[in-house]
């Protein structure tokens, strides 16, 4: 039996819809839903790095496109389990090449924007922790690590970014 699948142009009522599916369900297609012509656009995109030690979510507002050899700010927002925004923190990243064994030519601090204590914490800018000095000088896979150090916690975590 061939399989059927569904085109989004073409519209069922919902008893044909549904009859379509048990059919589907039963020739073993696994192809039951069409995929959306326009993809739902993230509420707050960037980079999302898992982080361990603590449920705080850190999300790399990695500039779009990122330029090569140019130097970015990146902005970090960091939220906790309520999606509630953290507003003082240390927050340090960097990236790395492992597979090529090298990081970046430039060392990121926070912004002469922030304004920091003498421990390095922070105080969020509209929500974010700007971190200046970032240059990626090659395409390829980049490894973001992040540290970050609250009043309560220190965790850290790392997801890949590819140029
Ligand atoms: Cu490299």
């Amino acid at each position: 039996m061939p399989c059927l699948t569904s085109s989004p142009s073409r519209t069922y009522s919902s008893t044909s819809a549904a009859a379509m599916l048990a059919l589907v369900v039963m020739s073993g297609c696994t192809q039951t839903s069409p995929t959306p012509a326009v993809a739902e656009k993230p509420v707050q995109p960037g980079l999302v790095v898992p982080m361990q030690g603590g449920e705080v979510t850190a999300r790399l507002l990695i500039p779009e496109p990122v330029e090569m050899n140019k130097m970015f700010v990146l902005p970090v927002r960091l939220e906790d389990k309520q999606g509630r925004v953290i507003e003082r923190a240390r927050v340090e990243v960097n990236a790395t090449m492992p597979e090529h064994g090298h990081g970046m030519m430039t060392e990121p601090k926070p912004s002469t924007q922030m304004e920091c204590d003498t421990k390095g914490i922070c105080l969020a800018k509209d929500g974010q922790f700007l971190l200046d000095g970032f240059r990626l000088h090659m395409p390829g896979s980049w490894l973001f690590s992040v540290k970050v150090v609250t009043q309560k916690d220190t965790i850290s975590g790392e997801a890949r970014y590819e140029f």
